[in-house]
């Protein structure tokens, strides 16, 4: 009996198996392509292309001039391509275009690519909807930028967006300062070149900051005089050397402490209190037009560290201290500072009769002292867009006198200092990691209404 009901349950499995492989596909699922940024990118063509799909016959590529692909550009709606890439051509000058692609398999078709978002180069068609044409030349729309990263995707972006670049690194001490009367010009060089090659301007960053010594001068064992002398030749060196190509400095970088109190910096200790009024001397004497600025950061919301960074400034004007201007660096965060607290320090600025920088700007919309977000929800990328908004418009509405600049503190949400120095995911630029616009892009034009 036993045996009869084992056989029977064999039977039974035997039978399934055999229906399941006549019902089952032939092969595994057709994998979904990934789609890559454009190159070859110029005023009517662009090259689109995306990854191999293991046993993909052909693709299906679709470019459209709107990001919800509901208007084709002719002939690109499901276009049969048999490379995994494709010179789409005929296209208009200037102007945003969408593409994603499909994988085909016999009758099979895959889901969609990610969408990749490229512009052609030329004059854009909708002018009004890039950040320096909106902000007219009232002021420079700025992006911190590296030598490596001047072409493809990003030459457009910084091209067709942005008036004003901002070397995030290279033009720091730690990466130009090699030894002693020694130095290394070949990051700033191509990022000055780059400038001038594209009519945008340069802000320089920074020429004194405790956060980028070089070891071999944190390690210095002769005299403090002659530090102040490596640090008085750096400095006339750096400014002598752009001349005419650099339109302004950022001299002295965050030399007040979070919570007050001047910063117990290497530069303090080796050159004594007045080491600042110095370093602005001597930028000065190295070239008589440049506009050279005091920058440091959360002076909106840090109270004591406002009254002690405005004390320093007054301080330098009291003394004929040559500044132009304050960059308040804008590391901030979707839901602070208020409005009222930006105004309050930005008026602090207009006060002294200075030219203001928003010199590194950036929102968080992951802030440290709320809950954490793995994705951005819509109310947390609304609320981020506004801030976005809010400091423009503060920005936008001050005296024309008194402008000079926003620079945003890079490009790509994936490439922004935030994701390294707080450790988790934020999004807190105006792109998307394949260039992309967002919405705080919107907020930004919005803020310039
Ligand atoms: O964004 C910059 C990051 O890539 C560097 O590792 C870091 C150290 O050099 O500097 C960052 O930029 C800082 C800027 O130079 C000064 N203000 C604060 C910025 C963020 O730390």
């Amino acid at each position: 009996m036993k045996k009869i009901f084992v056989g029977i349950c064999t039977g039974i499995v035997f039978f399934l198996n055999a229906c399941s492989k006549d019902d089952a596909p032939s092969s595994a699922i057709l994998a979904t392509p990934v789609a890559n940024p454009a190159t070859e990118i110029n005023d009517t063509s662009f090259k689109a292309k995306w990854n191999f799909v293991s046993s993909a016959q052909n693709y299906l590529l679709d470019v459209s001039l709107s990001r919800d692909f509901t208007d084709f550009v002719t002939n690109y709606n499901a276009k049969s391509v048999n490379d995994l890439n494709d010179i789409v051509m005929n296209l208009i000058g200037g102007t945003q275009y969408y593409y994603r692609v499909r994988a085909v398999r016999g009758t099979e078709i895959s889901n969609y690519s990610n969408v990749i978002s490229v512009i052609t180069s030329g004059t854009f068609v909708n002018a009004d909807t890039l950040l320096k044409v909106k902000a007219a030349n009232n002021f420079f729309v700025g992006a911190a930028v590296s030598s490596s990263r001047l072409s493809g995707a990003y030459n457009t972006l910084i091209t067709t967006e942005f008036s004003s670049i901002t070397a995030e690194n290279e033009m720091k001490m730690e990466t130009i300062f090699t030894g002693p009367g020694t130095y290394n010009w070949t990051q700033a060089d191509a990022i000055v070149d780059y400038a001038i090659a594209n009519n945008i301007n340069v802000h320089g960053h920074a020429l004194v900051w405790h956060g980028s010594v070089p070891s071999w001068m944190n390690s210095y064992t002769g005299t403090d005089a002659e530090f102040e002398q490596l640090v008085h030749d750096y400095i006339t060196a750096v400014v002598t050397r752009y001349v005419g190509k650099v339109t302004s400095w950022d001299v002295v970088n965050e030399a007040i402490n979070d919570g007050g109190g001047t910063r117990n910096t290497i530069f303090l200790q080796k050159m004594g209190a007045n080491y600042i009024a110095k370093c602005f001397q001597w930028a000065r004497e190295a070239d008589p037009n440049v506009l050279l600025f005091y920058n440091d950061y959360n002076t909106s919301t840090d109270i004591s560290k406002q009254n002690d960074v405005y004390a320093l400034i007054d301080d330098l004007k009291t003394n004929n201290v040559p500044i132009d201007g304050v960059g308040l660096q804008m590391h901030i965060k979707y839901d602070s500072p208020t409005k009222q607290e930006l105004q309050t320090d930005v008026d602090k600025v207009l006060a002294r009769n200075l030219k203001l920088h928003f010199s590194e700007l950036d929102v968080r919309a992951n802030s440290n002292d709320s809950q954490v977000l793995n994705t951005l929800t819509p109310e947390r990328k609304l609320a981020q867009k506004m801030k976005y908004r809010e400091v423009v418009e503060v920005y936008n509405a001050i005296p024309a006198t008194y402008k000079y600049a926003i620079t945003v503190w890079g490009m790509k949400y994936n490439e922004s200092w935030i994701l390294n120095q707080f450790n988790r995911v934020d999004w807190p630029l105006l792109f998307d990691n394949s260039f992309n616009r967002k919405v705080t892009h919107t907020g930004f034009l919005e803020g310039l209404e």
